[in-house]
């Protein structure tokens, strides 16, 4: 019963939090499934993402940052997703594709149709068959970022993009609402400003119409 879901959304959109709870609950129904993530899901992946996310460890150009979710994600099409689902495994993956188009196109103002090129090139043309997008307004969302991150130390902080100013994420925001409006057949909309259980629910009620519950 192989599927491949994506979780997007803003920071502290609660995505991370909602992924966990919707591993857990295919693994007690004995639906074999990966949880992983963007960028991190491969060795390869994990020292990018450490170079990306880390305020201070080098400046980063936008066209750089671009070619680097791009090489990461490369890595972890081939090396984990794709033989996951060849193995007939239901993939949940935390940010895949539209994350660049909502961060590096909408937000940095790169070049979309050449980022819809790239992401298709890194991906090897692999498309989710389910994107559900946590959508809540910025401020709730960075609030609780800002609140988690004050609870980490040192490396763990992973800050550099929580640093942007509102309109930054405010631009992100409205660009993966723009990119759910183009592709209501792949998106469901969540709003994710409701209790964790309300949007758990909603959130099996979607992953229940692209794989079979038993
Ligand atoms: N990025 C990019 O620019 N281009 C790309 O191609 C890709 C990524 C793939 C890291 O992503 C960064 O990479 C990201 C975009 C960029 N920018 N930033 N930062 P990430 O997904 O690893 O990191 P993140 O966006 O910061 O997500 P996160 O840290 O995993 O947070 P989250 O998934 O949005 O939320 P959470 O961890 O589940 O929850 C955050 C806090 O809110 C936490 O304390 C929860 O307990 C709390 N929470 C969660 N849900 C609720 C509800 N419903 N009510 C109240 N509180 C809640």
């Amino acid at each position: 019963m192989k599927a491949f879901i994506t979780f997007e959304g803003i920071e502290g959109c609660g995505k991370t939090t909602q992924i966990r709870m919707a591993g857990d609950d295919l693994r007690r129904r004995r639906i074999p499934v990966l949880v992983t993530e963007e960028p991190g899901g491969a060795a390869l992946g994990k020292h990018i993402r450490k170079l990306l996310l880390n305020q201070g460890e080098c400046r980063i150009d936008a066209k750089a940052e671009l070619l680097l979710f791009a090489a990461a994600r490369a890595q972890h099409v081939q090396e984990v997703i794709l033989p996951a689902l060849a193995a007939e495994r239901v993939v949940l993956c935390d940010r895949f594709s539209d994350a660049t188009l909502a961060y590096q196109g909408f937000g940095r103002g790169l070049n979309l149709e050449f980022i819809k090129s790239l992401n298709h090139f890194s991906a090897a043309a692999l498309e989710p068959d389910l994107t559900i997008l946590f959508d809540l307004p910025v401020e709730v969302g960075l609030g609780r970022a800002i609140d988690r991150i004050a609870r980490l130390e040192g490396a763990a902080r992973e800050d550099r993009f929580e640093q942007e100013d509102l309109a930054f994420h405010r631009k992100v925001r409205s660009g993966y609402l723009s990119l759910a409006g183009e592709q209501p057949g792949r998106f469901r909309v969540v709003d994710a400003s409701r209790d964790l259980q309300a949007i758990h629910q909603e959130v099996r009620t979607m992953i229940g119409t692209v794989i079979q519950y038993q």
